[in-house]
C-alpha cells in the first residue's frame, strides 16, 4: 500500500470525508503502526534517561517529520481539501514539564533515536501535567489542563510493579509513547501510572485533598517551589517513578542477558538533576533483594548512574528531611545512613556529607559520591559547579566532572516549526544540514543580497503569521512592521523579567513626553509562574497592567505594544520564536545554567540581547560581538557580590534618574488606577530593599544596549547580515552533538 492507501485505511474512508478530528486519529494511529516497525534492540547496552519532566509538546507533525512523510502527508490532504494545520491543531499539547529541564529531556529523546542509540525515557504520566494559566482581573490564574483524551499517544502495556510507601502499596503500571528519529530507530518514553487516580478530586482551580495517594499520586506535575504538603507529595511521585523505573530496568536488563552482577553492561542510568535521585538507594535495595551483597550492590549501582546537574540556585537544590522520607520511604532510610556513614568515614568532611546536621538529605551529594560522572549543563555553568558550587567534591572526584553544553532537536525547532526558513536553506546548501547541523555553515559563504532578503522576506511573514494569531487567539492588534522583542520563558526573579518591563516603563514615558522610537515597537512576553512563588505572581500582574495601559493610550500605542502571551507552553513556543527579531536572554549572570530558549531563537534568524550568562557564552563566542548585543556586570562580578553581601539597589535607584522614574512608576497614579495596590507595593518594595537577582545593578547597560539594537536595526542588510551568522553559527547547540558527546564521554553505548 502507497501512504495515501495507508491513510485512508487507517481512517476507514478516504480523506474528503473525514473530518479534521477523524483524520488527526487516523494518522494517529498510522504513525504509531509505522514506529512500532521501527523499533529494535540494537547493542547490548542502553540508556535509560530517567527524568520527572519530558516536555514532549504535540506530535503528530513531529514524528511525520521524522518518518519522513511530513510533505506528501500534507499534500495529499490538501488534494482532499484539507489543510495539516487544522489538524495539528487539533492535538492537545501534554504539558509533562515545566521548562528548559523537561523540554531538554524531550530534545534528547528525539536525538537518541535520530543517531540510532538504544536509549528509554523514564517518566511519570502527569494526568492534568503542568497547570494551564489563564488571565483574569490582570492576574494568573491556575487550572488544570487535560491532556489525555479516548485516543492519545499512550500505549498502554502489561508491565504492572508493585510500589511501597511503608503501609501502603500501590501498583505501577506502564504506559509508553514512541519517540521516532529522524528517518532512524523508534525508541519508547516509558511513563509510570497508578490506575486509581482520580481526576474528580480536582475543585476550585486546581485544588486537591494532597493526603489521598492514590487518588492524587500522577494527578500533576508539580512547579518548583510547593507548599509543605506539596513537598512530601513530591517524594511519594519521586519514588513511585524512580522504584518501577528500577524495577522495569532490572527485569529489562535480565531479559537481555544480565546476571545483575554486570548490570553496568547493560545499562546506563542518566539522572536528569536530583529529581530521580533516590534510583540510587532503591537500586541498592533492589539487587541486595535479588541476592547481590550490599557491597556489590553499592559498587553495581556506582558504574550505572550518572548525574546531570541543572541549576546552581540553593533553594533549586533538593534537600529532603529525613522525617519526611521515614514516613514515605522507610526501606531506603537505612539505606541511605549507611551511604553517608561510608563518605563520612573516608572523607571526615562535613560539607560533602549526605546527611547533613540538620537531618536534611542533599540528593545531589548522594548522586555525586555514588555515581560516575557529574555534568552541568554548559561551559560557564560547568566552571561554576567546579569552582565554587561544588568545590569541595571537585577535589575528590576532577575526573567526574564534565561539561555538556545543551542542544536543541533540530527537527522541532527549525524544520517542523519554520518551514520557509527550512527550505531556504535547503535551496542554498542542500539537504546535508539535516542531519549534520555543522553543515549549516555552509551559508556563512552564501551571503548574498538575494539570500539576505530571502531571510528578511521569511521573518516578516513569520511576523505577520504571529500577529494574525494573536488577534485571533488574544484579541490583541500589533503592527508586523514593528521591531518583535520577545522574552519567553518560566517567570523567575533571576531570568529578570522584571528588567523588561521597567524598560517598558521607561519608553512608555518617553514617548508620552513626545520622544518617538525610530520604529514601533512590540514586546512580548510568555510565563508561567509557580502558583506559590509570590514575587513572580506580581511581575505577571506588572506586564499585565503595562500590556492594558500601553496599549490602550492611543499617544503610546502606534510605538509600543506589550502582549503577554496567555499559557505559554511549547506550542506557543513554535509560532513566536519564527517571528522574533530580539531574543531577550537577561538573566543575571551566573544564574542560568544554561537557557536553550537562547538556542532556538539564533536558529531561526533572532538576534540575543543578553548577559554573559549560561551558553550565551559559547553563543557570543560563536558570532562575534558583532552579532549579539551583550551587557551587564560578569559572573565574576556577581558571585563577588554575594559573598562580600554589598549589592545595594537603593544607590542604583537613587543615582540614575530614569531607573528611579520608572521603579516609581510601580506606584504611580497611571498603574495603581489598572492594578492592585498589593501586589504592585510588593514587588516596589522588593526591588527597592532587596532586588536579590540585582535587576538595578544591570539596568543601565541594558537599556543602552538595547537601544543600540533598535538602531542597527534599521540599516536592513547589516541586521540580515546577523540573521544569517546567527543561522550559520547555531549547528553547535544541535542536541544530535550533544547527545554525540554524552554517549562518547559518559554512555559509551554502541548504535
Ligand atoms: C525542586 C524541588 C521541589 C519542587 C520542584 C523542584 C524543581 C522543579 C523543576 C526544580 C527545578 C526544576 C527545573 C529546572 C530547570 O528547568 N532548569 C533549567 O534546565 C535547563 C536545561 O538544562 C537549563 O537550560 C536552564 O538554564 C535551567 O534553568
Amino acid at each position: 500500500m502507497n501512504l495515501s492507501e495507508r491513510i485512508v485505511s487507517a481512517c476507514g474512508k478516504c480523506v474528503a470525508d473525514c473530518s479534521d478530528q477523524e483524520l488527526y486519529e487516523g494518522l494517529m494511529a498510522l504513525v504509531q503502526e509505522e514506529a512500532q516497525k521501527r523499533e529494535s534492540a540494537a547493542g547490548r547496552k542502553k540508556v535509560y534517561y530517567i527524568s520527572a519532566e519530558f516536555l514532549i509538546g504535540k506530535l503528530l507533525s513531529n514524528n511525520l517529520i521524522n518518518l519522513g512523510w511530513y510533505d506528501e502527508v500534507r499534500k495529499i490532504l490538501a488534494a482532499a481539501g484539507k489543510d495539516i494545520c487544522a489538524v495539528e491543531e487539533l492535538e492537545p499539547e501534554p504539558s509533562l514539564g515545566n521548562g528548559g529541564l523537561g523540554r531538554l529531556a524531550a530534545c534528547f529523546l528525539d536525538s537518541m533515536a535520530t543517531l540510532g542509540l538504544n536509549g528509554d525515557g523514564i517518566g511519570l504520566n502527569y494526568h492534568l501535567g503542568l497547570f494551564k494559566q489563564e488571565f483574569e482581573d490582570e492576574l494568573q490564574k491556575a487550572e488544570p489542563n487535560p491532556w489525555i483524551g479516548k485516543k492519545s499517544w499512550l500505549i498502554r502495556r502489561d508491565n504492572a510493579y508493585p510500589v511501597s510507601f511503608g503501609k501502603l502499596t500501590v501498583t505501577a503500571h506502564l504506559y509508553d509513547i514512541a519517540v521516532t528519529g529522524y528517518e532512524n530507530r523508534t525508541n519508547l518514553l516509558h511513563l509510570f501510572d497508578l490506575d486509581t487516580v482520580d481526576e474528580g478530586i480536582v475543585k476550585n482551580g486546581i485544588d486537591f485533598d494532597k493526603t489521598d495517594i492514590r487518588k492524587n499520586l500522577t494527578l500533576f506535575l508539580y512547579p518548583d517551589d510547593s507548599d509543605e504538603d506539596g513537598r512530601k507529595l513530591r517524594i511519594y511521585q519521586q519514588y513511585f517513578m524512580v522504584s518501577a523505573g528500577a524495577q522495569y530496568i532490572l527485569d529489562e536488563c535480565v531479559s537481555r542477558g544480565s546476571s545483575l552482577h554486570d548490570l553496568q553492561d547493560y545499562a546506563v542510568i542518566q539522572i536528569n538533576d536530583t529529581h530521580p535521585s533516590m534510583v540510587i538507594p532503591e537500586l541498592i535495595r533492589l539487587l541486595t533483594e535479588r541476592g547481590i551483597s550490599f557491597d556489590e550492590a553499592v559498587e553495581i549501582v556506582s558504574k550505572t548512574c550518572a548525574y546531570t546537574n541543572h541549576t546552581i540556585l540553593a533553594e533549586a537544590l533538593e534537600k529532603w528531611p529525613i522525617a519526611s522520607l521515614k514516613e514515605v520511604v522507610p526501606q531506603l532510610v537505612p539505606i541511605i545512613e549507611i551511604l553517608d556513614d561510608r563518605v563520612r568515614r573516608k572523607f571526615q568532611d562535613e560539607s560533602v556529607a549526605i546527611i547533613d546536621g540538620k537531618d536534611l538529605v542533599h540528593m545531589a551529594h548522594m548522586d555525586i559520591h555514588y555515581g560516575f560522572s557529574v555534568n552541568g549543563v554548559a561551559y560557564l555553568h560547568t566552571e561554576i559547579l567546579k569552582k565554587s558550587e561544588l568545590k569541595n567534591f571537585y577535589r575528590l572526584y576532577p575526573e567526574k566532572f564534565n561539561n555538556k553544553t545543551n542542544g536543541i532537536t533540530f527537527r522541532r525547532w527549525l524544520m517542523h516549526c519554520n518551514h520557509a526558513l527550512a527550505d531556504c536553506i535547503t535551496a542554498v546548501i542542500g539537504d546535508g544540514w539535516r542531519k549534520d547541523a555543522m553543515e549549516l555553515e555552509k551559508l556563512a559563504d552564501r551571503a548574498d543580497d538575494k539570500l539576505l532578503e530571502r531571510l528578511l522576506a521569511i521573518k516578516q511573514e513569520n511576523k505577520a503569521a504571529l500577529a494574525a494569531y494573536l488577534k485571533e487567539t488574544q484579541n490583541v492588534e500589533i503592527d508586523e512592521n514593528s521591531i518583535f522583542d520577545i522574552q519567553i520563558k518560566r517567570l523567575h526573579e533571576y531570568k529578570r523579567q522584571q528588567m523588561n518591563a521597567l524598560y517598558v516603563i521607561h519608553k512608555y514615558l518617553e514617548i508620552k513626553k513626545g520622544k518617538k522610537p525610530l520604529r514601533p515597537i512590540t514586546v512580548i512576553f510568555g510565563a508561567k509562574a509557580a502558583p506559590a512563588y509570590v514575587i513572580a505572581k506580581d511581575i505577571i500582574h506588572l506586564i499585565l497592567c503595562l500590556q492594558k495601559l500601553v496599549n490602550g493610550d492611543p499617544q503610546v500605542s502606534p510605538w509600543l505594544k506589550v502582549v503577554m502571551v496567555e499559557n505559554y507552553n511549547v506550542s506557543k513556543a513554535e509560532k513566536l520564536i519564527p517571528a522574533c527579531d530580539i531574543s531577550e536572554q537577561i538573566s543575571l549572570a551566573s544564574k542560568e545554567a544554561s537557557g536553550t530558549g537562547n538556542m532556538k531563537f539564533m536558529l531561526n534568524g533572532a538576534v540575543t540581547l543578553g548577559t554573559m550568562d549560561g551558553a550565551n557564552v559559547e553563543i557570543a563566542e560563536l558570532v562575534g560581538k558583532e552579532n549579539i548585543y551583550i551587557f551587564g556586570e560578569s559572573s565574576e562580578t556577581v558571585i563577588s557580590h554575594y559573598e562580600k553581601a554589598d549589592y545595594v539597589s537603593r544607590k542604583y535607584y537613587e543615582k540614575d534618574p530614569d531607573i528611579r522614574e520608572a521603579v516609581d512608576f510601580i506606584v504611580g497614579r497611571e498603574l495603581m488606577a489598572i492594578g492592585h495596590k498589593e501586589n504592585l507595593e510588593r514587588l516596589y518594595k522588593e526591588l527597592l530593599n532587596k532586588d536579590w537577582f540585582m535587576t538595578l545593578l544591570d539596568y543601565r547597560t541594558y537599556a543602552d544596549a538595547r537601544e543600540q539594537a533598535y538602531k542597527d536595526y534599521e540599516n536592513r542588510t547589516a541586521w540580515a547580515k546577523k540573521m544569517l551568522v546567527n543561522i550559520s553559527r547555531a549547528g553547535y547547540f544541535s542536541s544530535d552533538r550533544t547527545i554525540e558527546e554524552y554517549n562518547r564521554d559518559i554512555w559509551k553505548c554502541l548504535s
